[in-house]
């Protein structure tokens, strides 16, 4: 059975209830909408469908999404027909592979970039190592390649407000995707400024547009990025709940002893990059608390990987990927550290542990949400991982792979850690609502995901442009505010690394 079937118009962005529900109702609970009959037997909610005018006022739980033809079936459970789904970030790594992915099952893309993304990984003295057109040149391969039409304009949602209020008011996005953020931990710690301005545009851009949503498309779903960071990792082992404490949990102190069900589980971010979600995380919580919008906040692990059907298809179709010590994230950054020949750098023990997830598992999840929008004034939060592996663990994947598959002499360094973070800790982390209530099912095998990577950045042009930027891979940012390249603190003996692992991995599975 597909995991939305069940779902009713209430849940759906078509329904027209403005003025029409008693919403003091709704709210955080998440259950089920009690009916009200009065004494002839009618209930009280009653809405209209802006899509089947037709039908005329109706109650809209008498409707499940597989009995409404505007509902198809596909291949992330029902989808509405032609949904206009709105990307916000669509130049970026994620927010470029969704819109292809989108389109190309049938959803109306729109999206909104301001190209911040490129200008802070050329201020780093990075760049892209998979090469990227313009956006002009973007939009015309996805028509030209792949059939695709996508809506675009230059807005940056923080500064531009007005004119993404009238982008919103003529696309009426049905699902609006919110990747519009500066997603790096060390930028946000150089200096003030970078802080300063990683919390305007994230904390800030997300609050403009909350209220832009409650007055234009309060109907629309949210689903915002947000992180696994905004949990930390606990050194009591408190496991990490999806977004919210579970109904049974517990809080005993002083002899006494309270219900933490539903409330929002405590926060221990490990930069101002990361403190920008968990803001984010307030800010949309109350939105939904004060104007019945409907949210879902991704728990998003550390993300890898270059593939999806429609990204590879073509040099015109690819999305970036970073490397550099700010944008990079950890797997992708071991694969081209292996390409260039710098031994794979864990920071301080390397025996940190986080989620992570693939890009094209991650968007799988995108598109389960997107079909499964939350009811008015529900904040959703899911996390959104599809495996837990240590740094270490990681480096020896790599290193692996790249020397059994293809040849390559493999070194792994430690090196001094830059940041401020515990770097070996407890973590149980809960994921289940995506496989369980969202049907996600995880495709990408982690070591094939690698040797994807490998075969990409062998290539003559990529391999070079790892090459041109190697400077900006090892890190130079401390949280301290100290600006030195750390120094290496020993190099492994890899046979005896792999070995461990392999030992480690065996006990554990
Ligand atoms: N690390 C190394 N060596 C490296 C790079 C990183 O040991 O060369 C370690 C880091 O110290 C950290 C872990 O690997 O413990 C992950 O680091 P990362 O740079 O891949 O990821 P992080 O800074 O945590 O941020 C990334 C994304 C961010 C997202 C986050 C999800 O950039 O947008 O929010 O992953 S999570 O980590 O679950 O918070």
């Amino acid at each position: 059975m597909e995991h939305n079937g069940k779902y009713t118009c209430w849940n759906c962005p078509a329904i027209d209830l403005a003025g029409k529900v008693d919403f003091r109702a709704c709210g955080q609970s998440g259950k089920q909408f009690e009916k009200k009959t009065d004494a002839s037997g009618e209930t009280q909610i009653l809405a209209e469908c802006k899509r089947r005018p037709e039908i005329g006022l109706f109650d809209p739980m008498s409707i499940s999404f597989d009995e409404c033809p505007e509902w198809i079936k596909g291949p992330c459970g029902y989808q509405l027909r032609n949904m206009r789904v709105m990307i916000l970030g669509i130049d970026g790594y994620l927010g470029w592979t969704l819109a292809l992915w989108l389109g190309g099952m049938g959803y109306r893309v729109s999206g909104v970039d301001n190209y911040n993304r490129r200008e802070w990984v050329k201020e780093r003295g990075a760049q892209t190592i998979v090469p990227i057109s313009r956006m002009n040149d973007r939009l015309a391969a996805a028509k030209e390649l792949l059939g695709i039409d996508i809506e675009f304009r230059q807005i940056d949602i923080f500064e531009q407000r007005q004119r993404l209020r009238e982008f919103i008011e003529e696309v009426r996005p049905e699902a609006v995707v919110h990747y519009a953020e500066c997603p790096s931990a060390p930028y946000s710690m150089i200096d003030a400024e970078h802080a300063i301005a990683v919390q305007k545009n994230n904390v800030l851009g997300t609050l403009g547009l909350l209220f832009t949503m409650k007055d234009l498309v309060p109907e629309s779903s949210l689903i915002k990025l947000g992180t696994m960071g905004e949990y930390g990792t606990p050194l009591t082992g408190r496991p990490l709940f999806e977004g919210m404490f579970p109904a049974d949990a517990e809080l005993h102190w002083d002899n006494r002893q309270w219900s933490l069900g539903g409330e929002l589980i405590p926060r221990d971010p490990h930069s101002f990059y990361h403190v920008s979600k968990v803001q984010d995380t307030f800010n949309c919580y109350e939105a939904c608390k004060y104007w019945w919008l409907r949210s879902f906040d991704i728990m998003q692990g550390v993300i890898f990987g270059v593939h999806t059907d429609q990204v590879a298809r073509d040099n015109r179709l690819r999305t970036r990927l970073d490397i550099d010590e700010c944008f990079g994230t950890v797997i992708n950054r071991f694969v081209a550290q292996a390409v260039t020949g710098i031994p794979l750098t864990l920071y301080g023990q390397g025996k940190q542990i986080r989620g992570y997830i693939a890009l094209r598992d991650a968007m799988q999840c995108m598109t389960r949400l997107i079909n499964a929008p939350p009811e008015p004034g529900q904040y959703a939060a899911v996390n959104q991982i599809s495996g837990i592996y240590s740094v270490r663990h990681l480096a020896c994947k790599v290193a692996q792979i790249g020397q059994k598959n293809f040849g390559l002499p493999i070194q792994i360094q430690r090196v001094e850690n830059p940041r401020v973070e515990a770097d070996e800790h407890p973590f149980e982390v809960l994921y289940e609502k995506l496989p369980k209530q969202f049907g996600f099912e995880t495709k990408v095998d982690l070591d094939e995901e690698i040797a994807r990577m490998f075969e990409l950045f062998l290539t003559d042009e990529v391999r070079a442009r790892i090459e041109q930027r190697k400077h900006a891979i090892i890190p130079r940012t401390w949280w301290s505010g100290i600006k030195r390249q750390v120094e290496q603190l020993e190099l492994l003996n890899l046979e005896a690394e792999i070995r461990d692992d392999e030992q480690l991995y065996t006990i554990n599975e």
